[in-house]
């Protein structure tokens, strides 16, 4: 087994004592300064993990230890009609649209995402409701993507937009990353799972896997990409479905 060196060692306690120190913020919000404070607790999150862990990949598991059922969350059948005319065709006609600061916006068919270089990774899911599953995951990296769009100046997030649009109160599903992650090795855009073409509880037929964040990040029934400096443009602002309902948007694990 290789010696984790002393830099691992103390990267890994300064994240340790970061991660400690956000996780009895919660207790502390009573003073609107705390709240404050609080606000910067997200930040302190993602450059805890962007300038001491570095470009970290996610761990990855190996075939044994896929999860035997694994929970599907969320929505599980999207009504949109749409979404219901494509599945009906099988998604022959669908298309992943590419738009926004790119240089060369267009459409992606599943055959053409198919035939890029694909990534498979096995890693463990984590819903913010508590529960965990392992699985595998292949798809096209995000990097490819946009390496074939190209970035035009002034890109800063990417934001994804769903087929779905939740009952609850009737707002679509959606979410973004900033381009560390859209370009992370482990950000892929899957159309399988376990070995199999992507069913329609897991997000037929292209959902997105970035892996150092919590499952709500992970936008499932993807419909269109688009590049932009900024996110108060889409749904209520704050950079995602459940982000604008209070979550935060960047959910570092
Ligand atoms: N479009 C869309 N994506 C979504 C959701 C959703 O409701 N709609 N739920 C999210 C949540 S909270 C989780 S935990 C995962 C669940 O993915 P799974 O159904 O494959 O387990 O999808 C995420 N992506
Ligand atoms: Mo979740």
């Amino acid at each position: 087994m290789p010696l984790i060196d002393r830099r691992t060692l103390l990267l890994r306690s300064a994240a340790t004592a970061a991660t400690l120190w956000l996780g009895g913020c919660d207790r502390l919000s009573a003073s609107p300064r705390v709240e404050g404070l609080l606000a910067g607790a997200e930040a302190v999150n993602r450059w805890v993990q962007r300038h001491l862990m570095g470009s970290r990949l996610a761990r990855e598991y190996a075939e044994g230890e896929l999860s035997a059922h694994f929970k599907a969350n969320g929505s599980i059948d999207p009504e949109d009609p749409e979404y219901r005319r494509l599945a009906a065709g099988g998604f022959a006609e669908w298309r992943l649209l590419v738009d926004g600061l790119v240089a060369r916006p267009g459409g992606f068919s599943l055959t053409e995402l198919r035939a890029l270089p694909p990534r498979t990774q096995i890693t463990r899911h984590d819903c913010v409701e508590g529960w965990s599953c392992i699985g595998k995951w292949t798809g096209v990296p995000l990097a490819v993507i946009l390496g074939r769009v190209g970035l035009r100046p002034g890109a800063r997030y990417v934001v994804f937009d769903c087929a779905d649009t939740l009952e609850e109160d009737g707002g679509r599903y959606y979410e973004s990353l900033d381009l560390v992650d859209a370009f992370h090795p482990q950000t892929i855009l899957a159309y399988d799972m376990n070995d199999q073409p992507l069913t329609i509880p897991h997000g037929a037929p292209l959902r997105l896997r970035v892996e150092r964040q919590l499952g709500y990040k992970m936008a499932k029934y993807l419909m269109r990409i688009t590049v932009t400096p900024d996110l108060a443009a889409f749904g209520q602002g704050s950079g995602g479905y459940w982000e604008d309902r209070g979550y935060e948007w960047y959910a570092g694990i």
